[in-house]
């Protein structure tokens, strides 16, 4: 029985991915942070065969005990500060989870490997933002990185690390640039989610306004659910490599607000949005287009789920919960 280790098993992507791997027959540990962590009851419900150890990125020692506990062949790190606009006013914690977690990630199961570098291999939760200020479309692997924000800085730093690592230690670690991917388990502070769960409560009548920032911006949104499984395969390959992971479709918020109050049954969003500038960012990151070709070709990876079927998708699960909460 194959084991891995899990970081951000309490995130959208700790829970699609141990669902994933448990499928395949894994054993799976995950790294859970806090002496009372509130989303303790939603793992267990959600993947009660999970075994959990506490920890935190930011100790070292916490993560020697958990390697050596789990002993296992895979390792994703996934946990992070993962909120770009709480990065600005939180920018030391962010690089110190977010960038300096990678590191000490990285170090932890280095020394758990010793000798034998092959025992383990490595994955590192990079991203998109690492693009930032737009400088080549579709981005691509080896488009040049510009963060725009403390979080964008961060994971700049945990992808070279991790490329230091792989180079300087001969380690299988491999970065997945991964674009905006989203599903009924994504956080509310997100705008795809918050949009949703929006669009659900106007449409049953428990919200009457909806507060954005920015409309413009363009993501490139995929469903979570598609992408585990490209961390995955990263980690079946015989050469550890960075790879972009995304649709290669571009949507603006309008375009979502669209999408989501018309699968809301509503017939404009027009007059329940209002923009504030409270949710504006110091810095945005105005276009992200992403060219999946790499893993297209070398993993045999391609999203399944479109961007209407992800909007219906999310909304659909948005009127089911409020309806039960609204009772
Ligand atoms: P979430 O925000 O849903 O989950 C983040 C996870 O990190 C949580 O489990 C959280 O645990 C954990 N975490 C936070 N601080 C620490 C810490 N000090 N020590 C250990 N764990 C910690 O993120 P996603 O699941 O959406 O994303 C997973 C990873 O992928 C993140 O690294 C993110 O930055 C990256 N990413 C995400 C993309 C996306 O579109 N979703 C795109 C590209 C990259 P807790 O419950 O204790 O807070
Ligand atoms: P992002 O996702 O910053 O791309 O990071 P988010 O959904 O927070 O923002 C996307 C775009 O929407 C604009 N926006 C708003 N955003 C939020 N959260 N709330 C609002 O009210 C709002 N109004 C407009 C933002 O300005 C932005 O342009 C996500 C995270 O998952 C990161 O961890 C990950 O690395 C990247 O995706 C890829």
């Amino acid at each position: 029985m194959p084991r891995a280790l899990i970081t951000g098993i309490t995130g959208q992507d700790g829970l699609y991915l141990s669902e994933l791997l448990l499928s395949k027959g894994y054993e799976v540990f995950g790294l859970i942070r806090g002496q009372n962590n509130p989303k303790y009851e939603l793992v267990r419900e959600v993947v009660p065969d999970v075994k959990l150890l506490t920890g935190d990125l930011m100790d070292v020692s916490s993560l020697v005990r958990i390697l050596d506990a789990a002993q296992p062949e895979e390792v994703y790190n996934l946990g992070a500060i993962s909120f770009v606009a709480y990065s600005w006013e939180n920018a030391s914690v962010t690089s110190d989870v977010t960038g300096k977690g990678v590191l000490n990630m990285l170090e932890a199961t280095r020394h758990y490997a010793g000798e034998d570098v092959s025992k383990v291999r490595f994955y590192q939760a990079s991203s998109s933002e690492m693009f930032g200020k737009v400088q080549e479309v579709p981005q691509r692997e080896d488009t040049l990185l510009w963060p725009r924000s403390p979080y964008g800085v961060a994971k700049v730093y945990g992808h070279y690390m991790t490329i230091n690592y792989r180079e300087s230690y001969e380690m299988h670690a491999s970065s997945g640039i991964l674009f905006n991917h989203e599903s009924p388990r994504r956080g509310p502070e997100f705008v795809t989610r918050k949009i949703s769960q929006a669009a659900a409560r106007i449409k049953l009548g428990l919200q009457d306004e909806l507060v954005l920032g920015n409309l413009d911006a363009k993501r490139d949104w995929g469903f979570a659910g598609d992408y585990v499984e490209a961390m995955w395969l990263m980690l079946q390959q015989p050469v550890a490599d960075d790879y972009v992971i995304s649709t290669g479709e571009t949507h603006s918020i309008e375009d979502f607000l669209e999408a989501a109050f018309d699968a809301a049954g509503l017939a404009d969003w027009r007059p329940y949005v209002r923009q504030d500038p409270r949710f504006m960012r110091p810095a945005e990151v105005d276009l992200l287009i992403g060219d999946s070709s790499k893993a297209r070709r070398v993993l045999k990876w391609k999203p399944k789920v479109s961007f209407g079927d992800l909007v219906n998708m999310m909304v659909e699960s948005d009127l089911r919960e409020q309806s039960v909460l609204a009772r």
